[in-house]
């Protein structure tokens, strides 16, 4: 069998992968739950019609949504995945000798369990290290009371349609803000430059308000729309910090200290409607 899966997260745009063989399809209490063998992409794990992630371009996102928070905070401790149940944050933010608690917030139980079970290859088990801790609970309720907790925080998020719209929300920054120590670290999921220029720009506003040196920076992944993605850095350290710490034991695959540097330049258009 051989099928085309096409995404539409805009009206205006569509892409597609060739999928060899549907390994699940559920309705949880959540959402609609897929998981994919793809032709080239490797496993994929589909949300309401939208792909999260493949075993082949996870990299990018994993691994600088992780990266450029914890290596300017040095030796964090204390980590909250926001969402992320898919543990390819998780399995990052692991390999950090420093971390001692790797709290997972995340809603839907079922993409945990699918994610062990087809990411397995690509991700071992990161569940398995006794320094992680799954909460199955909405992260709002969660924040409000954990007050200067976490050394960084990640939002690995959904896009912002239904009940991930309001983790796009000066609220919720408000609230992931409050729970990081002082000199801690957070990077947000912040979608695509040319898609969403005026979300990304409310959200940095929010993030101006709220720390010193907010910033935003971009990775490669071809089966996202536009190719890419973006994160909203929110910290009162600079990120620039991150440039001189030495990387975690283990491999990386996607960030060295050139694409580090080199995310946070933004194309021109989009540079000066974000920071003028
Ligand atoms: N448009 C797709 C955005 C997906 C962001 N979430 C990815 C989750 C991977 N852990």
């Amino acid at each position: 069998m051989s099928i085309w899966f096409t995404e539409e997260l805009h009206p205006y745009y569509r892409k597609g992968i060739r999928v060899k063989k549907i390994l699940a399809d559920e309705q949880t209490q959540y959402q609609r739950l897929q998981f994919v063998e793809t032709e080239f992409f490797g496993n994929a794990m589909i949300l309401d019609g939208i792909i999260q992630l493949t075993e082949r371009d996870n990299m990018g996102y994993h691994e600088m949504i992780v990266h450029a928070p914890m290596l300017a905070v040095g030796r964090p401790k204390r980590v909250l995945i926001v969402g992320g149940g898919d543990g390819g944050s998780l399995r990052q933010v692991l390999r950090y000798e420093s971390v001692e608690e790797a709290v997972v917030c995340e809603l839907d139980q079922r993409v945990v369990d699918l994610s062990r079970e087809f990411f397995a290859a690509s991700f071992g088990d990161p569940w398995a290290d006794p320094r992680s801790k799954l909460l199955v609970r909405d992260a709002f309720g969660y924040l409000e009371e954990n007050p200067g907790q976490f050394d960084v925080i990640i939002s690995d998020t959904t896009d912002p349609i239904g009940m991930a719209e309001r983790l796009f929300s000066d609220e919720f920054q408000k609230l992931v803000v409050r729970a990081l120590v002082p000199g801690g670290a957070a990077a947000t999921q912040c979608e695509q430059p040319y898609f969403d220029t005026a979300l990304i720009k409310t959200i940095y506003q929010s993030a101006q308000r709220l720390t010193k040196n907010p910033a935003y920076y971009y990775a490669n992944i071809p089966t996202y729309p536009g190719g890419g993605i973006g994160f909203m850095y929110l910290s009162d350290t600079p990120w620039e910090n991150g440039l001189k710490t030495p990387y975690p034991p283990g491999e990386n695959q996607y960030i060295n200290p050139e694409i580090h540097k080199a995310a946070f330049a933004l194309p021109e258009f989009f540079r000066r409607e974000l920071y003028g």
